[in-house]
């Protein structure tokens, strides 16, 4: 069975309970109940993974190789500072889609640029929850899970 690994950055643990006007109402369990509906629908498997600590998050972007068939990650604040966590992303031979709640580039100059935009697949950026699904979709397609995947099996 294909696996998919989704990580989430500093403090998205908060989610719908502080800065709602910013990050909307909505909780990272919520989010993460979604994904794992769509991991059943597609019926492959799904690990979460929330950490604030970027050493964490770089040792489990490690780990994944050879267990893990294609990563979501919002590397939250870490996306904007971490050469640590670009530098475990290009190093890892699984697709890494990068995920945002909100449109980075409409916000604080200093959240423009990604680290690790550039070493990820793709990046999905604005849309509040609908930002994990549709990474969770591409996710899917790289893993081999997705529609054409399916097709794929026929
Ligand atoms: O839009 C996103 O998904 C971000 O990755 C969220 C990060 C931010 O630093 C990035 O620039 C964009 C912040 C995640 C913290 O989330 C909170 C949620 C509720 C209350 C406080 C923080």
């Amino acid at each position: 069975m294909k696996k998919i690994l989704v990580i989430h950055g500093p403090n998205l643990n908060l989610l719908g309970k502080r800065e709602p006007e910013i990050y909307g109402t909505v909780t990272l369990k919520k989010i993460n109940e979604s994904l794992k509906k769509m991991a059943a629908t597609h019926r492959v498997a799904v690990e979460f993974f929330q950490s604030d600590h970027e050493g964490e998050i770089v040792s489990k972007i490690g780990a994944s190789v050879g267990t893990v068939d294609a990563i979501v990650i919002n590397p939250a604040a870490y996306t904007h500072t971490s050469v640590a966590i670009r530098d475990a992303v290009a190093a890892v031979k699984v697709p890494v889609i990068e995920v945002h709640l909100s449109n980075i580039y409409s916000r604080e100059p200093f959240r423009h640029e990604s680290l690790v935009a550039p070493v990820a697949v793709g990046q999905i950026s604005g849309f509040g929850q609908e930002s994990y699904e549709l990474g969770f979709l591409a996710a899917l397609e790289l893993a081999g899970a997705g529609k054409s995947g399916k097709r794929d099996a026929k």
